[in-house]
């Protein structure tokens, strides 16, 4: 079909509440995301796992939890966030490994520095994925389309590591479509089919959409993009709040977010599964005091400090919550961090409800734009 002839997707059929209408589809955005990272680097660097089912995360026999594992032990059913002893369960001829977190951002960088050959348009979402804006690149390559085929291959020839990736005319659709042909494989939408492409997305492949909104949405009857497309603004505003808005907008592929460079998100945490579960406060906030003397280490290292102290919860049915407060100062202090994690500790069920996981964390650092990385939880 001819795409000059076409009118622009969706123009004129959207009205947003402020009553003019909006679609942008002349930007390509990449989205890239490698494939089972943490397990695939392992499995890069000892030639006797490949092949093999990997599970990168905790001890089974303690109480961790898996960060990831390759794809031969997801046939067994093995996914992120499953607790270990329930891997080795499924798996018991899983090769359990401890996550080594240092290596990992070592290997992010080198991939983000293969992204820069292309754009400085890069948004990090974690260490192992990444919105790029290149609809102005660096190669002067018209075609999205040959670009993020070209980053696949150069990631693979330097790093021996595969990626996916999804390309299209906003975040949302690069960002779904990116898990479309996972591992190793891309999926272009652009602007004439994204219509179609999301008419057959089931509702729990929205990214944005959780799991506790998908299950009310199919309540409703909506199992599908194109059910949720025949919902007015209005009724979804009605069952979802705020939310009910950007349900709207994606469902009819409007995402006018900018790829945000300068979006750098850190955070300096620590958390740790218990040995055993706990229901005594006293014991988690000493607990907690030790994580916040070693975030208040690393802080110092780093010369940073934030603004938002960040309390992580699992509860014994795996349920997490967090709590935040937000000062009016940047700090690196433990002594801090534990005056507000007692506070925060208050407005969890914590003691009333068992206690598998404690974490905490520093985030909402000043925003430096010079020598900026990204930190994650260690393990
Ligand atoms: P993902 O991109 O979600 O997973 P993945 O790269 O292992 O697998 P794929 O994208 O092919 O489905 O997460 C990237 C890394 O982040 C992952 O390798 C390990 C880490 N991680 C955790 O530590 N805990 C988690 O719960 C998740 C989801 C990821
Ligand atoms: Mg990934």
């Amino acid at each position: 079909m001819n795409k000059a002839n076409q009118a622009p997707f969706f123009k004129g059929s959207f009205v947003n509440p402020s009553g003019e209408t909006s679609m942008d589809n002349s930007r390509k955005i990449i989205h890239i995301d490698m494939d089972a990272f943490y397990a695939s680097i392992e499995q890069r660097d000892n030639p006797r796992l490949k092949g093999k089912p990997v599970v990168v995360g905790g001890d089974p026999c303690s109480r961790g939890v898996v960060c990831t594992c390759s794809y031969e032990a997801r046939k067994f059913g093995v996914h992120s966030a499953m607790a270990s002893s329930k891997a080795k369960k499924l798996c018991p001829q899983a090769i359990f490994l401890q996550p080594r977190m240092e290596h990992y951002q070592q290997q992010s960088m080198q991939i983000r520095e293969i992204f820069m050959e292309y754009t400085d348009m890069i948004e990090p979402l974690s260490l192992d994925e990444a919105y790029l804006d290149v609809t102005v690149n660096k190669k002067g390559m018209p075609s999205a389309t040959l670009i993020a085929r070209d980053i696949l291959y150069q990631i693979k020839l330097r790093t021996g590591l595969t990626a996916s990736a999804g390309v299209s005319f906003n975040k949302f659709l690069a960002k779904v479509a990116s898990d479309v042909n996972k591992p190793y494989g891309m999926k272009v939408v652009p602007p004439w089919e994204a219509s179609a492409f999301i008419d057959t997305l089931p509702i729990g492949k929205f990214h944005g959409v959780g799991k506790v909104t998908a299950h009310k949405l199919k309540n409703l009857g909506i199992n599908t993009g194109a059910d949720l497309k025949k919902m007015t603004i209005h009724e979804l505003i009605r069952h979802f709040g705020k939310n009910g808005s950007y349900y709207y907008e994606i469902a009819h592929a409007l995402d006018n977010r900018p790829v945000d460079p300068s979006r750098i998100r850190k955070s300096v945490g620590r958390e740790t599964t218990l040995a055993e579960d706990v229901n005594d406060r006293t014991l988690m906030l000493q607990i907690l005091a030790e994580l916040a003397e070693e975030v208040e280490e690393t802080l110092l290292r780093i010369q940073e400090q934030g603004r938002t102290i960040v309390l992580k919860i699992k509860y014994d049915d795996f349920q997490s919550v967090t709590r935040s407060r937000t000062l009016l100062h940047d700090t690196h202090s433990a002594k801090e961090m534990m005056h507000h994690a007692e506070t925060l500790l208050e407005k969890t069920e914590a003691g009333q409800r068992n206690v598998r996981l404690l974490g905490i964390s520093v985030t909402n650092f000043p925003n430096k734009e010079s020598g900026a990385i990204q930190l994650e939880f260690d393990f």
